[in-house]
């Protein structure tokens, strides 16, 4: 496989049958979807209209995950039409399961629009499928490649290696061994340093990288991070990331719920082919990039990307408003006994808690948009929580909550402290996601969350009295900052709300917040 030709034949082709058995579920009578049977797909799919032998490897992608298939790769499928060098090598870091399930499918996989007419797209932007920690040589000569003028990045929150400041984490383990092996990185940092420097050696422009996580300041919080991994391998080489490289700040946004058995069943059913990894998404899909001045962008606009100079209100906007009741929803509809944010939305006491919660404690934080435009933006956020094609699973949502609390809540309770504006709503929220960790607990259910195991810890102590619980809970490392955590007006609400769904149940409490 050279690094600077036409794509190569996807890698790993052939994979043990063991692992097609375990993604492909039920839908074995149809032939595998590859390049040689798509021809006999149905007929009413969507799929590649552009010649995918004379595509080149313009862009490496870290975290190709199902959010990056369904999102990032259906509009680069769309710049292929028209800008033949900007195919797709996907980078999982330590995980096989997508190459191995890519792999015999040529990279093609099938993307459902979901709502009441879904629209299936063969998508074939992903031209080759790596696994860092299996080929770390083929991911640096890919970072190092003339050709290659772009690097994406969904790792979610977890995969920057943060501390509770935002600051890369020097204890972090990966970001440690990093340090130590900068040839055989492990973390997205050590790698994008690793790239960074071997353009460097090479004299070629540094890539275009772009964060595309929920993350606020995405591109800003990655680019200090490398600069501070940079800095203590080699001053130089920071100082010419520090000048050259540019990390535009993005936004993000399509719902995208995990792949299930009967997503694979169904798309088998209607493609006539199987796939061992479909992937869905709401109909609604947006990506706002911050402008800049790096020569070799795509040509985004065509492809319907938004460029704008000012991504951080956008946002801001969305990490509290859709995510920030994303996560209030999934709290308390999974302590309800809910499980999807259809059927939480369609609770009436839950939706309206969620829509005040929205409208009169998230709104009134956000400095733009304004008024109309904000408030449009709330009904369309419901509108799509609602939206009855869609089995999203409120425990995906649940995930990862030490990583998403900070951005998506705890950002809104300080300025809502600073503004001097009730905390009830917002506490509930939090209190909510104390209750679940204690719940899944008691159920034996393990806690993904890269705090799992003190998370776990807390659960087995709390005892549903918030004198006991709450400082076990705030106390966690790098969640709460000291300031909100020793806050006497946030701990009275929140030990007021946590009483509260203690003593009442989820629902009940929700009326009196
Ligand atoms: C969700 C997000 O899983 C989650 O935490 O809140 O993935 C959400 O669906 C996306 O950010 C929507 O763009």
């Amino acid at each position: 496989m050279t690094a600077t030709g036409p794509a190569a034949p996807m890698a790993g082709s052939a994979v043990d049958a063991s692992a097609d058995q375990a993604t492909m579920g039920a839908a074995t009578s149809f032939r595998r979807l590859s390049e040689r049977t798509l021809p006999h797909a149905a007929p009413d799919v969507v799929r590649p209209d552009y010649d995918r032998a004379s595509t080149r490897i313009g862009t490496v992608h870290f975290g190709p995950g199902a959010f990056h298939r369904a999102h990032q790769a259906f509009y680069f499928d769309r710049l292929l039409e028209q800008d033949t060098g900007r195919a797709i090598c996907a980078v999982s870091l330590k995980s096989s399961l997508v190459r191995d399930a890519l792999a015999p499918q040529d990279g093609l996989y099938t993307l459902i629009e979901l709502d009441a007419h879904p629209t299936l797209r063969v998508i074939g932007a992903i031209r080759e499928a790596l696994v860092a920690a299996e080929d770390p040589r083929l991911v640096s000569a890919r970072l190092a490649a003339p050709d290659t003028s772009l690097v994406t990045i969904t790792v979610t929150e977890k995969g920057y290696c943060l501390d509770g400041g935002g600051e890369l984490d020097f204890d972090h383990p990966d970001i440690a061994h990093d340090l130590r092996h900068p040839e055989g990185p492990r973390s997205l940092i050590g790698w994008l340093a690793r790239g960074l420097q071997l353009r460097h050696e090479r004299g070629l422009a540094p890539c275009l990288i772009v964060s595309c996580d929920n993350l606020p300041d995405n591109g800003v919080t990655l680019r200090r991070a490398v600069l501070a991994f940079a800095a203590r391998r080699d001053p130089a080489l920071a100082r010419w990331i520090e000048e050259r490289a540019r990390f535009p700040r993005t936004m993000v946004d399509s719902i995208t719920p995990a792949t299930d058995s009967a997503l694979r069943s169904s798309v088998a059913q209607a493609l006539q082919l199987q796939d061992a990894w479909p992937v869905q998404r709401e109909r609604f899909v947006q990506w706002v990039v911050e402008e800049t001045d790096a020569a070799t962008q795509p040509d985004w606009e065509s492809v319907g990307v938004t460029l704008s100079r000012d991504v951080s209100a956008y946002e801001r906007a969305k990490l509290r408003l859709l995510n920030g009741a994303h996560s209030a929803l999934a709290y308390l509809g999974l302590l309800a006994g809910l499980e999807t944010v259809a059927q939480a939305m369609a609770e009436p006491m839950l939706r309206a808690f969620i829509e005040r919660l929205m409208i009169e404690d998230i709104q009134p934080t956000l400095g733009a948009p304004r008024g109309a435009e904000l408030a449009a933006y709330t009904r369309s956020i419901l509108y799509r929580f609602e939206n009855p094609a869609m089995r999203h699973q409120l425990a995906q949502i649940a995930w990862d909550g030490s990583q998403k609390l900070p951005i998506r809540l705890l950002g809104t309770i300080a300025d809502a402290i600073r503004d001097r504006r009730p905390l009830a709503r917002l506490a509930l929220a939090v209190a909510a996601w104390m209750h679940f960790i204690r719940s899944r607990v008691a159920l034996g259910m393990p806690i993904v969350d890269p705090l799992g195991e003190q998370l776990a810890v807390c659960g087995r102590r709390a005892t549903g009295d918030s004198r006991h619980d709450l400082p076990m809970f705030l106390d966690l490392p790098g969640i709460f900052p000291a300031n909100l955590a020793r806050h006497a007006e946030f701990i009275r609400a929140l030990g007021d709300a946590y009483d509260s769904i203690a003593a009442r149940g989820p629902l009940a409490a929700l009326a009196l917040a």
